[in-house]
């Protein structure tokens, strides 16, 4: 008996616009002069916002955070794609997409505060709060999508996760569970490269993280995901067929986490700043820029004009926050347990002790 072929695979890479700002015009998802602005916007948003929030945790005003810089395109590119009833499942680097969607700042200042009420998004129920347990929304997902799919609804959902979260029980789980049930769900995987110090050789040896949606049988392909047009363009396609009861798609949007994992991390020491460099040349912000500026969309008047417009909006959002939060620098100690505990609270003493010898020495 001959040893016969059953089946052999086909991983596509998808790139619209490149570094330089040259776009192919064969996949060209033809986004309108106020859409390409919007997209811009949104990561430029996004990256300030980033930089505020770097300076109030360091001054001690906000809790440790997930930096998205370096990432914005790959949550900014598919939120354009999606409508307001599509549900929209974050990890905790969707900062820009978040704020495209229309989650008011300082809701993600009082989640990075430590605040329940960052976890509620009035009059955007279809958003969920940040996912910080790795992997967790993933079945969340699945199952919104298959209510979804019972429902009859037309709409889909969106659920993004990192390369990490692929390591993850509940990211086999729920692919699994959303293709068998034809799930209306576009999985974004965020392949940033590192897992806090794990670099993505320690988390697969798949040559690709794509290609594991074959073994679920469903379509996965890889973008670039600091291309803000290919995400976009991957995330409608994926989104129109889940909307024909097609089922789920994955998509690894391959980017780079240029700031620290967290505030509590420093990459430096398991990171060389080369690798850095060289993504820093592929900045999905820059490319971007260069497209507006060949459809003289964009100059530096309207680039300073868009900073001060931006820095106004945040110092207005990080008032609201600190108008909340006054006097309650402790909250994180609040949630812990549903009781006090005495661990709790000598921990919570020692960390009020800290901050007010902080504030006296500063
Ligand atoms: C279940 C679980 N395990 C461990 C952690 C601690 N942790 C937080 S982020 C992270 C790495 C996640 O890496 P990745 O999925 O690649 O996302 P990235 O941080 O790169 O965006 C880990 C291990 C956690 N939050 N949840
Ligand atoms: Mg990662």
């Amino acid at each position: 008996m001959p040893l016969t072929k059953l089946k052999t695979y086909d991983i596509e890479y998808l790139e619209v616009l490149d570094e330089e700002g040259r776009l192919d015009p064969e996949l060209d998802p033809r986004l309108d002069d106020d859409r390409l602005v919007a997209l811009y916007r949104a990561m430029v948003m996004a990256r300030e916002a980033d930089q505020r929030m770097l300076r109030l945790q360091r001054q001690g005003r906000l809790g440790t955070f997930s930096p998205s810089t370096g990432q914005e395109a790959a949550s900014v590119g598919p939120t354009l794609a999606m409508s307001p009833e599509d549900w929209f499942v974050p990890a905790f680097r969707e900062l820009g997409g978040m704020l495209l969607r229309g989650v008011p700042f300082h809701r993600v200042l009082l989640f990075w505060g430590g605040w329940e009420e960052g976890n509620v998004f009035p009059g955007l129920e279809r958003t969920l709060p940040i996912a910080v347990i790795v992997s967790s929304q993933i079945p969340h997902s699945a199952g919104i999508a298959y209510a979804q799919k019972l429902r009859g609804e037309r709409a889909a959902t969106v659920c993004w996760f990192g390369d990490g979260a692929t390591s993850e029980g509940d990211f086999h789980e729920g692919v699994n569970f959303a293709a068998v049930w034809r799930a209306p769900v576009v999985f974004i995987c965020q392949n940033n490269q590192w897992a806090i110090s794990t670099p993505l050789e320690r988390q697969t040896i798949s040559e690709t993280i794509a290609q594991k949606a074959v073994a679920y049988g469903i379509p996965g392909l890889v973008v670039d995901g600091n291309d803000p047009l290919a995400m976009y363009r991957a995330t409608r396609e994926a989104l129109e067929r889940a909307r024909r009861g097609e089922g789920p798609t994955l998509i690894e949007a391959r980017t780079y986490r240029l700031m620290m994992h967290t505030t509590a991390d420093d990459p430096s020491k398991y990171r060389e700043e080369g690798e850095v460099d060289s993504w820093r040349r592929r900045d999905p912000l820059v490319r971007m820029r260069r497209l507006l500026e060949q459809r003289e969309l964009w100059d530096d008047t309207r680039q300073e004009r868009l900073e001060a417009e931006i820095k106004q909006a945040i110092d207005e959002e990080v008032r609201k926050y600190e108008t909340f939060a006054r006097g309650r620098p402790d909250v994180y100690f609040d949630h812990v347990y549903g009781t006090p505990h005495v661990e709790i609270e000598r921990q919570r003493q020692e960390f009020l002790a800290a901050l007010g010898r902080e504030r006296r020495d500063a």
